[in-house]
């Protein structure tokens, strides 16, 4: 990384030292020593984000309506650079933010304990119900039909007709699967022509590493607003199933590890309904089974279609890297299929 971005912020390089931390797919972070001060630096991935000025306007919408009504809750705000911006653009370099590190706070990379998901429920929830008076359609949309589960369809059959024969091929068998189960897309576009399913500000990205911990194990807040959009509760209660329920995630190369935990998905429904309960229309609440469906599906099909059009989007480590999450997608999917009759509350 270029010195200047430091300089922006009024740091010597030389004081500072830097650690990469974090294991998130599309940006980069790292944490920042300063004498006894504590930063997060991230740099945001312009490939994704093609208008990263527009996460830094929606931060701070919700930043300044959050301090006006609920100034207890802890909000981490980017810290301004000495220019008093909330992004520092670096030419070449791209663009960076810097947040103040919580003191005494922790994160997660895996849900452990029933526990730590409720809290994580909580937090999602919480932060969703303090800004239900705030309109969400002020939001700037910083990944144009993001979690629109018709569009992603529509790429991955677009994929199936245009992308790499070789991996068309090998792909046959996952792609046969995802094609059968489209009455998911069905009941997506019912919910959207269904006014008692609400545009709420919905965060996008609810895996345990986006929440702040104590020393206690009590949630703190949620970070890490790069998504925050317009959208329907099923993305945030439906993508905490999807990363909390089974004990391995999205990389397990072992599809026999996948298992689907009934316990956790009691304490993610408890822990978002403690906050949620008094906001979510009867529909929605009807919807709760439904949301982790569509949401499996949804990364089944986005892994899938980057594996078809040769990783344009998802980094691969390895090869085959992509096609080996697509299908430990389908298989997650599959086990929560099962438990239908075991969840429908
Ligand atoms: C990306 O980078 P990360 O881990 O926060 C992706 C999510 C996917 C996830 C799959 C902007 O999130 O939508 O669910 O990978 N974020 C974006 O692990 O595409
Ligand atoms: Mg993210």
């Amino acid at each position: 990384m270029n010195e200047s971005v430091l300089s922006a912020y009024g740091f010597q390089p030389k004081q500072v030292s830097l650690e990469r931390i974090g294991t998130g797919l599309i940006n980069h972070t790292w944490k920042v020593f300063l004498e006894d001060q504590v930063f997060i630096l991230q740099k945001i991935n312009e490939e994704v984000f093609s208008s990263p000025d527009d996460i830094a306007y929606n931060l701070s919408l919700v930043a300044d309506y959050l301090k006006r009504s609920h100034p207890a809750y802890n909000f981490v705000a980017p810290v301004a650079s000495q220019q008093g911006n909330s992004i520092v653009h670096k030419e070449g370099e791209g663009y960076y933010r810097l947040f103040p590190f919580v003191s005494g706070s922790h994160s997660k990379n895996t849900v452990e304990t029933t526990c730590q998901a409720y809290e994580a429920a909580r937090q999602f929830g919480k932060f969703t119900r303090l800004l239900s008076g705030f309109d969400a359609k002020q939001l700037r949309i910083t990944i144009p039909s993001f979690h629109d589960l018709e569009f992603r369809y529509r790429d991955f059959t677009a994929a199936l007709n245009r992308g790499s024969s070789t991996r068309i091929r090998e792909s046959r068998e996952l792609a046969h699967l995802l094609l059968s189960k489209s009455s998911i897309v069905e009941r997506f576009k019912e919910i959207k022509n269904d006014p008692a399913f609400r545009i709420r500000v919905t965060h996008h990205d609810t895996k345990i590493s986006n929440v702040l911990f104590d020393a206690t194990g009590k949630g703190i807040c949620v970070i890490d607003l790069d998504t925050l959009m317009p959208g329907y509760f099923i993305s945030d209660l439906g993508d905490m199933m999807r990363t909390y329920l089974s004990p391995v995630s999205e990389e397990e190369k072992d599809t026999d590890n996948i298992v689907v935990r009934d316990d956790f998905y009691q304490a993610i429904v408890e822990g978002y309904l403690e906050e949620m309960k008094d906001e979510l229309t009867d529909a929605e609440k009807g919807a709760f089974f439904y949301s982790g469906i569509f949401m499996t599906y949804m990364q089944a099909l986005r892994f899938l279609t980057d594996y078809l059009q040769n990783d344009l989007y998802y980094q691969p480590s390895y090869p085959g890297h992509n096609l080996v999450r697509a299908r430990n997608q389908c298989v997650l999917l599959q086990r929560m299929i099962e438990k239908e009759k075991v969840f429908s509350i």
